[in-house]
């Protein structure tokens, strides 16, 4: 069987939960304690797509910011795809994650990305309202709410993320 390497960026701005979302599908594992990323970490894992296609993940954490940094601009390089994470009980993390992906673009031209909007399980502080959404549903974005804490939808991101850039 060949072997498939992808390399996917974790987009967002601080604490929306990138590595959190990394550690719970590589590891299983979840902390309520908040640990800045300093520059970049990396992980792999191996995603089973069907009995003859497997691809191996190569997860870039990417710290952080609501702007791309020049070192974080390098980071990219290479990228086939990303995960555009938002806060969902802070909606500046939404304005964020729409300049984050314009700058994106800039660099690497359109990539498949899917959206998260993490910490669902906050949902008693929950600022995203359904227009906001719905509009970039109808856009064609592909938008998945997601807990780390829970885990709810975190295996589907990655695999969701996967198919795209596998189409
Ligand atoms: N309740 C809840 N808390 C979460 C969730 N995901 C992350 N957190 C918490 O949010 C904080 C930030 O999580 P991180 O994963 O470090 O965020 P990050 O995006 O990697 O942050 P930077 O590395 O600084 O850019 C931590 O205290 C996590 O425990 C979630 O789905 N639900
Ligand atoms: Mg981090």
């Amino acid at each position: 069987m060949a072997i498939l390497q992808k390399k996917i960026c974790m987009i967002g701005d601080f604490s929306v939960g990138k590595t959190s979302l990394v550690s719970r599908f590589v590891r299983q594992t979840f902390s309520d304690k908040y640990l800045t990323t300093v520059g970049v970490k990396i992980d792999t894992k191996l995603v089973k797509l069907s009995d003859e296609l497997e691809v191996k993940l190569i997860l870039w954490d990417i710290a952080g910011n609501d702007a791309l940094t020049t070192a974080a601009s390098s980071y990219l390089r290479g990228a086939a795809g990303f995960l555009l994470v938002v806060d969902g009980t802070r909606l500046p993390t939404w304005h964020s994650a729409l300049n984050l992906k314009d700058a994106i673009a800039k660099q690497l031209g359109e990539k498949p990305f899917v959206m998260l909007l993490n910490k669902i399980d906050l949902t008693e502080q929950w600022e995203l309202n359904e227009q906001i959404l719905e509009e970039k549903t109808q856009q064609g974005w592909k938008l998945l709410s997601t807990s780390a804490k829970t885990g709810m939808n975190v295996e589907k991101a990655f695999l969701e993320l996967a198919i795209q850039i596998l189409k």
